[in-house]
């Protein structure tokens, strides 16, 4: 099922750059192409990659968005003297002409409108173009912010006219403000436009009170514009991955797009002159593959800013092997999100939680009035001196590691009589010559199997999971006797090892064995519909839902806003994922769960499933893989019950997991709740 990612990418578009001096723009320049493009080659990345050739978008597909004024009058641009440019230059924002820009600006949104086009024909999976001039700035009539036409936003509705499609999920995590996707999808509720952004209190470029988080939409299209706005510089990888988790994602998963679109933005990336923030490369890796599991892998990531010319490439690369389909690298130091991002996190969903299910128990505005701060903050600054402008230090971070996945990607433990998925290896530990370790463990923790079937199993169970730990095996699934039982042996192994930090995440009401949790080397999470009578400790957490795991996008929910930050927070060495025989979990939801816990431990991890569960190894082989989980489709809201008791499990648990903080210190509202 498998299928390719499309890189698209043309020289042209180097050809051309700012002719004279514009201290706002000389950043722009085309070694950004250059760079990016040739990290890809060195990291053996193109060669990996579909490669397909840009076009030039027709009159017609620009028209989708811009006025014919103004394309006339960009279209007199190739012919313009060097004086007649600057003056042309002058009545937009930030921008620059050149005699080839119109030219790259044509490229720019045809590679967009060919990426989607082999995303939507199946020519591919998913894909990057890497491309200049940018877009997510161009507005109807007017070029702004480097950008001409607005590449994504033409996208958006050529492939929502070309191909019929409801619903397109715009990710924008450039650090600017995409107003020109704002302005044009505004009303529609067809197009869902997520942005984060410097802000500042509006300080930051472009200074517009609508970049504000009660920007919701208009009209139809209310609840659809979702604006975070970042009040300070320095945001963390933590802050990013805690947006995704409390709001993009929640919010994605009930929209529930056809298409996802990514306004591939670098400059949020550390060390960029313009975003200032801290969050690392391999951040993108984590942003990537927890949005290509919606709208079925149909992931298009068009590339706007980005002006440091090591992090961009570095972070371009990320996205791009994450699309390959490799695993992500263990997210470097995460902490809880800072006291800004938490309150800008708190307005944000206060802001839409009248629209979205998933946000309904959100808690209420912050009592501190932000907008009164923006305003203030304002004044204050009018009084300032000119020459306010902070020396900046050099930002330095380590290069990310190069990703080597293991050798082979899914290895299964089946009993005989059960066939081996396509793609996968079957894996016996008596194959393996090497047993030593495998024997000695034999000796001091299986002594009490007496079935010698069960223990050649959980011989090879310990032996698969040594060859994860070693790098030789990414992932694996088996079908055992008894799923608690070889759950407890491999959570006693896992005791041994020195670093070992393992993830149990059970699904179904089965009651699981008691486990010494309290040293932290095992984090156990279970789902399931039993309210559980006795307390549990920080690592023994028990997600009770009424409707059980059966209810998909209840279940869902609680996976993205519970168990990913726990899981990010936690940073497993290994993920276990049990699913016991009563877990009524369906099997999108189920894919969904496996596919977005690979983004934990490099995507080790390894599936315990009951023999009787033989119906469902195709396809939880096949999201072990790689490959995209179904999408949920269009569901109804989860029990409010639910949802609500999530909030409150989500608000006790907040003092041990500071990634499960929604709200800003100190805390008022309905987040209270007992
Ligand atoms: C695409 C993009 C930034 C413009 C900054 C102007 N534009 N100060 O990142
Ligand atoms: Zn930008």
């Amino acid at each position: 099922m498998k299928m390719g990612t499309a890189l698209i990418y043309d020289e042209e578009m180097t050809k051309y750059k700012l002719l004279w001096v514009d201290p706002a723009c000389k950043i722009e320049v085309p070694e950004r192409l250059t760079v990016s493009y040739d990290a890809l080659i060195q990291n053996g990345l193109t060669d990996r990659c579909v490669s397909v050739p840009v076009r030039e978008a027709t009159d017609a597909d620009i028209l989708q968005v811009h006025s014919e004024e103004y394309l006339e009058a960009v279209k007199k641009t190739p012919y313009m003297t060097l004086e007649d440019l600057k003056e042309f230059t002058l009545q937009y924002g930030d921008v620059y002409f050149h005699p080839n820009i119109y030219h790259c600006a044509k490229l720019a949104a045809g590679a967009a409108l060919q990426l989607v086009d082999s995303v939507m024909t199946g020519k591919v999976r998913n894909g990057m173009a890497l491309v200049r001039p940018p877009g997510h700035h161009s507005m109807r009539s007017a070029a702004n912010g480097f950008c001409v036409f607005n590449n994504v936003a033409i996208a958006a509705r050529y492939a929502k006219q070309k191909y019929g499609l409801k619903r397109v999920l715009i990710v924008d995590w450039d650090v600017h403000h995409g107003q020109g996707v704002q302005y044009c999808f505004e009303d529609d509720p067809s197009v869902l436009y997520f942005s984060w952004h410097r802000y500042e209190h509006q300080k930051f470029w472009p200074q517009l009170r609508e970049s504000d988080y009660d920007s919701v939409g208009k009209d139809k299209g209310a609840g659809f514009n979702i604006n975070v706005p970042w009040n300070q510089v320095g945001m963390k990888n933590s802050d990013y991955l805690s947006l995704f988790c409390h709001v993009l994602l929640p919010v994605a998963y009930e929209f529930c797009p056809d298409l996802v679109l990514v306004c591939a933005g670098f400059d949020s990336a550390i060390g960029d002159p313009e975003g200032k923030m801290c969050a690392t490369p391999d951040i993108f890796a984590h942003l990537t593959h927890l949005l290509m599991n919606l709208a079925g892998g149909k992931l298009c990531a068009v590339l706007e800013g980005g002006y440091n010319l090591t992090s961009l490439p570095q972070s371009v690369c990320q996205t791009v092997q994450t699309l390959l389909g490799d695993p992500a690298p263990r997210p470097a130091n995460l902490d809880g999100p800072c006291e800004s991002a938490l309150e800008s996190l708190h307005c944000v969903r206060s802001a839409h939680r009248q629209y979205w299910s998933s946000l309904k128990h959100a808690a209420d505005l912050p009592t501190s009035d932000i907008s009164t701060k923006r305003i203030k903050l304002a004044e204050e600054e009018e009084g300032k001196s000119e020459n306010g402008e902070e020396e900046t230090s050099e930002e330095v971070w380590p290069e990310p590691l190069k990703r080597v996945p293991p050798p082979i990607r899914t290895a299964v433990v089946l009993p005989d009589g059960v066939t081996c998925p396509d793609g996968c290896k079957r894996f016996s530990s008596l194959e393996d010559p090497n047993q030593e370790s495998v024997n000695k463990l034999r000796e001091t923790l299986l002594k009490a199997e007496a079935d010698s079937v069960a223990l050649a199993t959980l011989s090879s169970l310990i032996a698969l999971v040594e060859k994860m730990e070693k790098n030789e095996i990414c992932n694996g699934l088996a079908l055992v006797a008894d799923v608690s039982m070889a759950m407890m042996r491999l959570v006693q192994h896992a005791a041994t090892a020195p670093h070992s930090r393992l993830l149990v995440v059970c699904v179904g009401d089965e009651v699981v064995p008691s486990l010494d949790t309290d040293d932290g080397k095992t984090l156990l999470v279970q789902f399931s519909s039993k309210e559980s009578d006795k307390q549990k400790s920080k690592y023994h957490i028990n997600v009770c839902l009424k409707k059980g795991c059966s209810d998909a996008l209840g279940f869902t929910q609680a996976v993205l806003s519970l168990l990913l930050p726990l899981g990010y927070e936690y940073d497993p060495s290994l993920v276990l994922l049990v699913r016991m025989s009563d877990s009524g979990v369906c099997d999108s939801a189920w894919q969904q769960l496996t596919g977005l816990l690979l983004g934990l431990a490099q995507g080790r991890t390894l599936v315990l499933m009951q023999e009787a569960e033989k119906a469902r190894v195709g396809l939880t082989a096949s999201s072990l893989l790689g490959d995209a989980a179904p999408s949920l489709g269009q569901l109804d809201a989860p029990l409010p019950e639910d949802v609500e008791a999530l909030e409150r499990l989500r608000h006790r648990l907040q003092a041990d997991w500071k990634l499960l903080q929604t709200t800003a210190a100190p805390d008022t509202g309905r987040g209270d709740a007992p």
